[in-house]
């Protein structure tokens, strides 16, 4: 069997190689740009952003993996064979890692952490007082699914109060929800800090904008983890001037890499990270891709399928 990666660029195949040797020993495991690869013997590809037609073009492909929860960049592909499955990658690892992330930048936000790193980079005793602790503001989380509710419960684990919002109802302990457009702005009045983790689709495109941002209790803070093209970047600085946000952690831009010239590098109110919310290790991810291949060879259907009807 003939797995074809395209995740890491190649100098990674050797560490991927390496984890599937463990997981999948008899897998092999080739680079997607292999000139030696004969496209009819690959059965599985695990991807980030293969090339649109690609995929297409393997013929005898049982199934696609996202090397990534969120498989946007290969759905976007107009080509896609569609009638194949199309596993997103949410090994246990990824969404514990996320939850760290989210738990971590609501904190920072709370201590204004933004603040104490511009201190220390000029060498500044800034003494100052955090106004609230975090367990007295509430998180409202856009997105409820394997990474929002996973947030959610370890953000409640430190006593802080969660919101959220998903596109259909849900019922998640101890947490107040919201679904749909018809409740999402009794939910954004609630929020004093937003966090989003949705999918990028044609719903969520451009939804952090300002509209939106407006909703928020004066003073919100925002933690962006889902996709760069959701949020309209010159609003979020804008509430950010006008005090409308008072502190942003984002870690998703369009495009990424984010350009040196982008306001956001250097505004005091922005925390930039790149793109690493989440982040599982290769190791879980190849544990975790070696784990669905044996389940669909058993004729089993694998978790976390993209779903082309949704689109996500
Ligand atoms: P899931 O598919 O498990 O969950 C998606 C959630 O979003 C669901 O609750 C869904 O609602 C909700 N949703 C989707 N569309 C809408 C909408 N139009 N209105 C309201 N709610 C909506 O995805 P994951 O939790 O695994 O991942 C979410 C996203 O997080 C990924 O797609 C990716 O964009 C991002 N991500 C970012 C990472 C990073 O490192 N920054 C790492 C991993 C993921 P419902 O429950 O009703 O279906
Ligand atoms: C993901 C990501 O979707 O890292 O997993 O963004």
């Amino acid at each position: 069997m003939i797995l074809v990666v395209k995740s890491g660029g190649e100098a990674a195949l050797a560490e991927w190689r390496a984890h599937f040797a463990e997981f999948a020993p008899g897998l092999d495991c080739r680079w997607w740009d292999d000139p030696s690869l004969d496209p009819a013997a690959v059965d599985y590809a695990l991807v980030w952003d293969p090339e649109p037609g690609r995929l297409a073009r393997l013929p005898r492909l049982r199934a696609i993996f996202g090397s990534g929860a969120g498989v946007d960049a290969i759905a976007a592909d107009p080509d896609l064979p569609r009638h194949l499955p199309l596993v997103r990658c949410v090994p246990p690892e990824a969404t514990q890692r996320m939850g760290e992330f989210v738990c971590w930048a609501v904190l920072s936000l709370a201590r204004d952490a933004r603040r104490m790193a511009r201190a220390q980079a000029g060498s500044a005793w800034d003494y100052f007082e955090a106004p609230f602790a975090a367990a007295e503001r509430t998180v409202g989380i856009m997105g409820l699914g394997a990474m929002g509710l996973r947030s959610a419960a370890m953000l409640r684990g430190l006593g802080i109060p969660v919101i959220g919002w998903s596109r259909t109802q849900k019922d998640v302990p101890g947490v107040e929800t919201f679904a749909g457009e018809g409740e999402r702005d009794a939910f954004l009045a609630r929020a004093e800090v937003l966090v989003c983790l949705l999918p990028a689709t044609p719903q969520t495109q451009g939804l952090i904008a300002a509209p939106l941002l407006d909703r928020l209790p004066r003073g919100a803070g925002l933690v962006q983890v889902g996709r760069g093209v959701q949020q309209v970047l010159p609003d979020i600085l804008a509430a950010l001037d006008a005090g409308q946000l008072s502190g942003a952690v984002l870690d998703v831009f369009e495009p990424e890499p984010l350009p040196p010239d982008s306001p956001a590098w250097t505004h005091p109110r922005v925390t930039v990270t790149p793109h690493v919310g989440s982040l599982p290790s290769r190791r879980e991810r190849a544990r975790y891709v070696a784990g669905c291949i044996a389940r669909l060879e058993r004729g089993e259907t694998p978790p976390n399928l993209y779903s082309p009807e949704r689109g996500y």
